[in-house]
């Protein structure tokens, strides 16, 4: 079996550090993940699958030509050489996929023969899983979920019923054929029978498990052993804090934990080896798919951030929905998620507007609410309250250092910085790795 690359010069200290989206996804988290991998020995995912979609733009080979990576299943640390990239226990894997953005990124240069790994214990996604994924859309009509249909939630079912199968299982055929089998029925029994080859799939499965089995490790072991071999280890998180099964806008959320817990129960390490936790916060924000959005802007400047800023779902290609900074939702998703630090991203797409709004407070019938409400009647109630803030108009986008920002778009950092009492580590102003303001 391959092993980890060696470590960098530098390490020290068995911490797991940790990128999570804090808005609703889309954050940016794919570029701040590249940077930090440059010093990273591992790039872990711990949940969701290829639902996730992560654009990454770097100068390739010798001739610096700019390509563009898109993730969705691999860790996008992979796109550093000397990185390993591992899909822990609580990711949802959908085979066929792994293999064909492994060959996908694999044409555009990039070589990862023997350093991905795959968790043994991590749940199998299979295309009946996507079939029922759309089904149940259908089924929800003018409530649906907007999801990407790649199964996620259909799989997290299985799983979470203890019928789904796991990457291990791919190593028992007998096992596997007959509890592949009692899956697909029970789907035919509650969705009606669907065209599905289900001996065709069994046998499919047969060749990806040998196609799988050079990726696969003991996943508690491997990270443990990473660990405890100072190896730097740098957890992706995928999707965002409003989206977590628990603390997102339920039933308008993904199916995995996709929070700071998920980052413990996705890859089995006790809370006490995650070390830095880096928020990335749009300096607007977005959301694709259904559900509540109180700084929503169905307007020209919602447009103009959509443009701008290049909002189209890197999965599905879908038009992502705009709005203003929502620091209330910000406030909770720091809360729970306990940020050492944010990485403020796309602060750029902001250049060119004469005015900024913040939501700062929800009112309900006059009356401040207290938190972020869990009644999605009660979201929908609330009158935002913003605060106003000038635009800079001007282009950030050539500033390396926090001090060549213009003074109000320093303002509107640290407005984020004290509404939260934490603070803006990192700061983006376009998509480019070299696009970033490192405040030290
Ligand atoms: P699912 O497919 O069951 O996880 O969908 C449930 C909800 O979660 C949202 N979701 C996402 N939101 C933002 N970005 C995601 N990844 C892709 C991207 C999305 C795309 O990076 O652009 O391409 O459309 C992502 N994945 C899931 C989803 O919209 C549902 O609201
Ligand atoms: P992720 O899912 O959080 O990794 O984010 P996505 O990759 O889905 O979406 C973020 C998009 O914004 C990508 O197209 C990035 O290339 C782009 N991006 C990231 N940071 C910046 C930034 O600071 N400025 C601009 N203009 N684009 C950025
Ligand atoms: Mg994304």
């Amino acid at each position: 079996m391959a092993s980890l690359p060696k470590p960098v010069e530098s390490a020290k200290g068995a911490k797991l550090n940790v990128i999570l989206g804090s808005q609703w996804g889309d954050e940016g988290k794919g570029k701040l993940s590249d940077i930090l991998c440059q010093k990273m020995d591992v790039c872990a995912r711990c949940a969701g699958g290829n639902n996730a979609g992560h654009t990454i733009v770097v100068n390739m080979g010798p001739d610096k030509v700019k390509t563009k990576f898109d993730f969705h299943l691999l860790p996008s640390g992979l796109i550093n050489e000397r990185c390993a990239g591992f899909i822990g226990s609580g990711v949802v894997v959908h085979v066929p996929s792994f293999f064909a953005e492994l060959d996908a990124i694999t044409k555009k240069g990039l070589n990862c023969d023997g350093r991905l790994f795959v968790s043994d214990r991590a749940h199998l996604v299979f295309d009946f899983h996507q079939v029922v994924d759309g089904l149940k859309e259908v089924e929800l009509g003018g409530s649906s979920i907007g999801t990407t249909k790649k199964g996620i939630g259909p799989a997290y079912s299985s799983k979470a019923s203890r019928s789904g199968l796991r990457v291990h299982h791919l190593y028992d055929h007998e096992t596997f054929a007959n509890k592949f089998r009692k899956l697909v029925e029970g789907r035919f029994k509650r969705y009606g029978h669907f065209e599905y080859d289900t001996e065709g799939e069994i046998a499919r499965y047969k060749a990806f498990a040998e196609r799988l089995r050079p990726y696969v490790v003991d996943g508690v072991s491997f990270i443990h052993a990473a660990l405890a071999a100072n190896r730097r280890v740098l957890v992706e998180g995928a999707n965002a804090l409003m989206l977590d099964i628990d603390f997102g806008t339920y039933p308008f959320v993904t199916s995995s934990s996709t929070s700071i817990g998920g980052v413990c129960t996705g890859l089995g390490v006790p809370p006490n080896a995650v070390g830095e936790i880096y928020g990335v916060a749009k300096a607007y924000t977005t959301r694709v798919g259904g559900g509540p959005f109180p700084t929503e802007l169905n307007d020209e400047i919602g447009v103009h951030l959509q443009e701008v800023g290049a909002e189209w779902g890197v999965t599905t290609g879908r038009r992502r929905r705009c709005g203003w900074l929502d620091l209330v939702m910000m406030r909770y998703s720091t809360l729970i998620n306990g940020y050492t630090s944010l990485n403020l991203t796309k602060l750029d797409v902001l250049d060119d507007l004469k005015e900024i709004k913040v939501a700062t407070s929800y009112k309900v019938n006059g009356q401040e609410l207290a938190s972020f409400p869990a009644d999605l009647d009660i979201l929908a109630q609330v009158e935002v309250v913003y605060k106003t803030m000038p635009g800079w108009q001007q282009d950030i986008s050539k500033a390396t250092t926090y001090e060549e920002l213009p003074q109000a778009c320093r303002d509107y950092v640290e407005l984020i910085e004290q509404f939260l009492s934490c603070p803006v580590e990192y700061i983006g102003v376009g998509p480019g790795r070299e696009s970033m303001i490192h405040r030290k």
